[in-house]
């Protein structure tokens, strides 16, 4: 352990002197971190932000777009060879075919350098010619990130919040129930284990579809090439003294083994090189799903923030070596399905979700803001006659079957409190209204040359994110 540590801070320091040296020379380069839970609308928003800097006529509050002085923004390959490209081109292809779809959820991080061409402007504008500046986009599942709080804990320990946690939720019950029936001393048996994990991992699939949000550890969702190996093959137990080759003594050397293998990889390795961040949020989406699923997403979001708090975890602070993220964007994803006149409320709600997380957080100095965006705009806005009066509602294509609708997802509270003290309070439903969510699919596209996808507020966020460096 110790040996590890310093040997790591021997690799950083080399790096970080490489970096000083280097840098006067070299192109500057942003890290830019895309993450949200699953479905959150990442793989859209980096294909739309990506479209939208290639071709610039819809960015007109991002402010080196609108002055001219980014010239040109140009696909390059990425700096890390062993992490995989990010598809851009069949996303895109996807989202503007004449038959637009949504593309494919992702299993695993990605990245994508852009390139930009910028001319300075202002004092220095005259003296020198264009410089580059390379944006590094990371795409990487939000579920990763909530599992820095394993870091901190025991096996037995996860266990009683894992199984905590579970009662009430889909699937949850009938894990506990299992379990309650098992003696976790008897000696390890593989097939017993397996059958354990899958109850387990359905379980959070179940909640994840439900629209939980904390249903770490992230790679029981996102197995990609590990599904199936030992490190992934444990579930929850309930406490006890676990002699030498029972079930639970194995289930707590592989938790440890996830721990080391899994989470600490992750964070040494990509996350602690990220300058920007956005975290996407599906707060319509958790709105929808009820009081439940909104105050799960609260809790997920203030474990999220807890990653962006490097004084808080020693691990965190021994990688991060006095770097910190500079910039965190909190955004609400899919706002196409709100008329504007309800974004000032969507923000509000987002707003208020991180308040008490951030509060609390001491962001080292970090940036942060909280929009209503979407990626790519699927719906037009329109006024209906309604028996109360005039209803502001959107319309566009629903996916399932293509044709036509207007769509109203209900009131939002001007004041977010009145969603937020039920679902912390655990009412089962929403007293006073009703909140709906319609899957609409891509508009099929008529652009004109220049004009990248449509979109709502995708300008402001890089504006934010990295109009400052341009
Ligand atoms: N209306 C609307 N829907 C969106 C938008 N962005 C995403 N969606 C919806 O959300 C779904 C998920 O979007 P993705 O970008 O694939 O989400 P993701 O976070 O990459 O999901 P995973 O890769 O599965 O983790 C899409 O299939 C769309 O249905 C948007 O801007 N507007
Ligand atoms: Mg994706």
């Amino acid at each position: 352990m110790v040996i590890a540590a310093i040997a790591d801070q021997i690799t950083r320091t080399v790096e970080g002197v490489g970096h000083t040296l280097t840098a006067p020379f070299s192109d500057p380069v942003i890290r830019l971190g895309v993450t949200g839970l699953s479905r959150a609308g990442k793989t859209v928003f980096i294909t739309s932000l990506v479209a939208n800097l290639m071709d610039r006529g819809r960015m007109p509050q991002l402010e080196a777009a609108a002055s001219g002085a980014i010239r040109t923004a140009y696909l390059q390959p990425q700096p890390d060879d062993t992490v995989p490209r990010f598809a851009y081109e069949t996303y895109l292809a996807q989202l503007t075919a004449p038959d637009p779809s949504w593309p494919q959820g992702t299993r695993q991080i990605s990245e994508l350098r852009l390139s930009l061409r910028v001319q300075p402007s202002g004092l220095l504008s005259g003296l020198s010619g264009p410089r580059t500046v390379h944006i590094d986009i990371v795409d990487y599942p939000g579920e990763w990130l909530l599992d820095l709080g394993l870091l901190d804990q025991t096996y037995a320990e996860w266990s009683q919040a894992a199984l905590d946690r579970a009662k009430g939720r889909p699937g949850g019950d009938d894990y506990v129930a299992l379990v309650a029936g098992i003696d976790p001393t008897v000696p390890l048996d593989e097939p017993q284990a397996q059958a354990l994990a899958e109850r387990f991992t359905a379980h959070l699939k179940e909640a994840r579809e439900a629209g939980f949000s904390d249903c770490s550890p992230g790679r029981f969702l996102l197995p990609g090439d590990l599904a199936g190996s030992p490190v992934l093959t444990f579930a929850p137990l309930p406490d006890a003294r676990y002699p030498r080759g029972s079930l639970g003594r194995e289930f707590e050397r592989r938790f440890e083994s996830y721990k080391r293998n899994i989470v600490r990889p992750f964070f040494q390795d990509h996350f602690a090189k990220i300058d920007r961040q956005i975290v996407l949020v599906d707060v319509l989406g958790a709105i929808h799903a009820g009081p439940a699923a909104l105050d799960d997403l609260r809790n997920a979001m203030a474990r999220i923030l807890g990653a962006f708090r490097p004084g808080r975890n020693a691990f965190l602070t021994r990688i991060f070596q006095g770097r910190r993220v500079e910039k965190i964007l909190f955004a609400a994803t899919k706002a196409d399905h709100l008329h504007h006149s309800q974004h000032p409320q969507l923000t509000a709600i987002t707003q208020a979700l991180l308040r008490e997380a951030k509060d609390r957080a001491d962001f080292a100095g970090a940036q942060t803001a909280a929009m209503s965006i979407a990626a790519l705009r699927t719906t037009v806005e329109e006024t209906v006659d309604h028996k109360d009066g005039p209803l502001d509602v959107v319309r566009g294509r629903l996916r399932d079957t293509n044709k036509q609708a207007a769509f109203y997802p209900g009131k939002l509270p001007d004041d977010p409190t009145h969603l937020l003290a039920p679902a912390r309070e655990g009412s089962d439903k929403w007293l006073d209204a009703d909140y709906s969510i319609m899957n609409f699919a891509p508009a099929p596209l008529t652009r004109r040359p220049g004009d990248g996808p449509p979109h709502i507020r995708l300008d402001k966020a890089a504006q934010f994110l990295f109009g400052d460096r341009l």
